[in-house]
Formats: C-alpha cells, structure tokens, sequence
C-alpha cells in the first residue's frame, strides 16, 4: 500500500490539470489510509475479541475503519469518471457507508444467528450499490467519450467482481463462525483483494492521463 501511494505521489506531481488532480487526491489518500491501517493492525492495534457463544473471535474492526473511509472514495472515483450528479454520488456513498456500518455490527454480534443476519443486511446494501454501478452510474459513462466510457466498464467490472468476494470471504472466514476458511487464509484473501481494489484500481484509473483529460463534469 505505501509503495502503492508513493508510486501514485510519483506520477501526480507534475499533474496541473485541475480534473486530473482530483482523481490523483482521491485515489491517494486511499492507499495512504489502507497503508496507516494495515501498519495499525501489524503492530496489535485495531485488533480484539469478541465472544461468540463459548468462542473468542480474533476481529481486525481496523479494516472496517479503512473500509469506511477509502470505499467511499473509490466510489468517488468512479462516479467522477462516470459524471455523475450529486444525488447519485450521495444514494451511492450512502448505500456504502450502510454497508460497512452494518457489516461491523455483523463483526461484533454475540450470536451466530445475528452475524449471519447482519451479514445478510449489508450483502443487500451491496447488491443495491451494485445495481446503481451497472444502472444510473453506467448510463451516465455512456454520455462521456468513447475512451471514458471505456475505462469506466473496465473499472467498474473490477468493482463488481473483487467487491462481491468482500462478502464471500466474510462469511467463509472465522467471522462467519463456520470454519471453512482458517483465520491465516483468510487475512491472506482479504490483503489480495484491498491490494487489487485499491492499488490495482488506482494504476489502471490513473494510467492514462489522455484519457482521464477527457472527463467532463455534469450539467
Ligand atoms: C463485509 C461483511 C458483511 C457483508 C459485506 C461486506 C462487504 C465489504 C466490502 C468491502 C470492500 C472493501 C474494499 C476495500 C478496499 O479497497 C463488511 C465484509 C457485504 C464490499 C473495496
């Protein structure tokens, strides 16, 4: 993640056009708050245990506070380079921030049962996050170029397919209390997907500065 926002720093020194900033602004501080995170959680802070049953759970709420602050901004991301109107930008962020709220009262639930309810609730919130990218946010890519309506189908099917192993891996893990998916396996699963979501998303959003020239802003 730090070599992730030294590279970006790199690249967006010599940037002056004010739209292109933006997106070096955003997807900047996304590594930067995934790299304080993950040194957080390396040296025993944001990690505790929560009783479940007669079982003490190992839960990193760390990664929910990265997840709070940095999937709001590549929502960000992608709805700029879509040109999107406010009201999409809030009905996503907001969709977003229920997400991850009611995936850490899923993380701190004493009760299988209500993990798995609280689970189910924020993979609905997602859902309908996922339907507002391929709904609204596309037809609003189809109003820019060609080569900005392309990119944006390219990121925001990486979106939807690394975004929807989240949950997958949750509920796999030991937070989803069955066991199939040692806690080793699965902080391994979960450092791949932020590295691909945030790193990988924001090398091939910011690869083309032709492009990225391109973006207009909505009416
Ligand atoms: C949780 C658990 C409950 C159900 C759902 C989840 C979704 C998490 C997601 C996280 C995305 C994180 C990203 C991070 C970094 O770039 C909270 C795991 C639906 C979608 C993209």
């Amino acid at each position: 993640m730090t070599l992730g926002t030294l590279y970006f720093v790199g690249r967006g020194r010599g940037v002056r056009d004010r739209k292109m900033q933006e997106f070096y602004i955003i997807t900047i501080f996304i590594t930067t708050i995934a790299a304080a995170m993950y040194f957080a959680m390396a040296t025993g802070f944001g990690v505790t245990e929560v009783m479940v049953g007669d079982e003490a759970l190992t839960i990193y709420w760390a990664r929910y506070a990265d997840w709070l602050f940095t999937t709001p901004l590549l929502l960000l991301d992608l709805s700029l380079l879509a040109g999107a109107n406010r009201n999409t930008i809030a009905t996503l962020i907001g969709l977003d921030v229920f997400m991850i709220g009611t995936g850490l009262i899923a993380a701190f639930a004493s009760t299988p049962g209500t993990r798995i309810a609280w689970w189910a609730i924020s993979t609905g919130a997602l859902l309908a996050l996922l339907y507002v990218l391929v709904g609204t946010l596309s037809e609003n890519a189809r109003s820019q170029s060609p080569e900005v309506a392309s990119l944006f189908g390219r990121l925001r099917n990486l979106v939807i397919v690394l975004w929807f192993l989240y949950p997958v891996v949750w509920i796999l893990g030991t937070e989803g209390t069955f066991g199939i998916l040692p806690l080793y396996w699965e902080t391994a699963a979960f450092m791949v997907l932020d590295l691909s979501a945030k790193v990988g998303f924001g090398v091939v959003l910011l690869r083309s500065r032709s492009v990225l020239e391109r973006v207009t802003t909505p009416t």
